[in-house]
């Protein structure tokens, strides 16, 4: 799912602004059209023509907002998940309930004042009548200034997730930061991994993909160590969301240097058994002299696979 096509949501002034300009163009036009009436008729006639399309420009961007935002009550669990880690989930369905709102008040102005000016007989009362609906739908659109800001700060927030495949096979790798997790992915993504930015690469969800026959399997590289929802910060738990919703493997990494303590690191590897989620090991930095004894000691302790041996399980458990 992407976010991407989610429209910008703009300043009340700027939709007046947009709907007023046109509005005055279109008068222009009715200005110089050819008119038999006499010139009352022609006056009701331009004023009706700018309501109407004061009316067709709001009432579109109102639509454009409420068609373009997912409909949250229908999202997967795991997106409704992922969005309640920066928002206030019922203030956002309060603000999107607040524009579809603004939309019907501004086409029952639309029919109320222009059945009031055709039923007007004298200029001045015209020109109240346009003055009243010009205040009114201008007052309207000020009043949902903040839902408008809600919706432009979620836009932003869900156009900067990342595309995550809910339907793809997924690995999930975990482990403390700088055990080697982003160096365990490139290696099995290959040589010039597709590797997604979010945020920045430490501290976001990197995601990637791997080559399985003339399949794929999804990479997840989360950061931080996931192990304390309420602790974590907002990428992380959409890290963590992303690796309990999307993951039906997980890979642990256990680095033999002890950047943290061993101990540490069984530990956290309790929380993720939790997950009732396969997992297999990997130890990284073998390479290095120091850890060689730790890191052998760990490998046959929980089976640990080489790369090599890790792609082939982790195609074989796709199928
Ligand atoms: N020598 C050696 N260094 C590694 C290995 N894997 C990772 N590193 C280094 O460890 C540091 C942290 O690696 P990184 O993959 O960013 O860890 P992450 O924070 O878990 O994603 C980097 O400086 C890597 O170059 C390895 O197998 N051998
Ligand atoms: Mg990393």
């Amino acid at each position: 799912m992407s976010f991407n096509n989610v429209v910008q949501v703009e300043k009340p002034d700027d939709y007046i602004d947009m709907a007023f300009k046109r509005a005055n163009k279109k008068a222009m036009e009715a200005r110089f059209e050819k008119f038999k009436g006499t010139r009352m008729d022609k006056s009701k006639k331009i004023e009706i023509a700018k309501i109407q399309e004061i009316n067709k420009v709001l009432v579109k961007q109102m639509d454009l907002i409420i068609k373009s935002f997912p409909s949250f009550d229908d999202l997967q669990e795991f997106y409704k998940e992922m969005i309640k880690t920066f928002t206030d989930y019922m203030k956002l369905k309060k603000a999107l309930g607040a524009i579809n709102w603004v939309k019907k008040k501004i086409l029952e102005f639309d029919r109320m004042y222009v059945a009031k000016i055709k039923g007007t007989t004298d200029i001045r009362s015209v020109n109240k009548h346009r003055v009243d609906y010009y205040g009114r739908v201008s007052s309207l659109m000020k009043r949902i200034k903040k839902e408008l800001k809600i919706l432009e700060d979620v836009r932003k927030t869900l156009k900067g997730f990342p595309h995550i495949k809910t339907k793809m096979f997924t690995v999930g790798i975990v482990g403390f930061p700088n055990v080697g997790k982003t160096t365990l992915m490139s290696k099995l993504s290959g040589s010039k991994p597709d590797i997604q930015n979010y945020a920045f690469t430490t501290k976001g969800v990197n995601v990637a993909y791997m080559k399985a026959g003339n399949d794929k399997v999804q990479l997840l590289d989360t950061p931080g160590t996931l192990n304390r929802f309420n602790k974590m910060n907002g990428i992380e738990k959409q890290a963590y969301l992303a690796v309990k919703y999307c993951a039906g493997l997980l890979v642990y990494v256990f680095d033999p240097t002890e950047t943290y303590p061993v101990s540490e690191q069984e530990e956290l590897l309790k929380i993720f058994e939790k997950f009732d989620i396969p997992v297999l090991f990997y130890v990284s930095k073998e390479d290095m002299e120091t850890s060689k004894e730790m890191a052998a000691k760990l490998k046959k302790k929980y089976k640990a696979l080489s790369i090599a041996e890790l792609k082939k399980e982790i195609v074989k458990r796709k199928s």
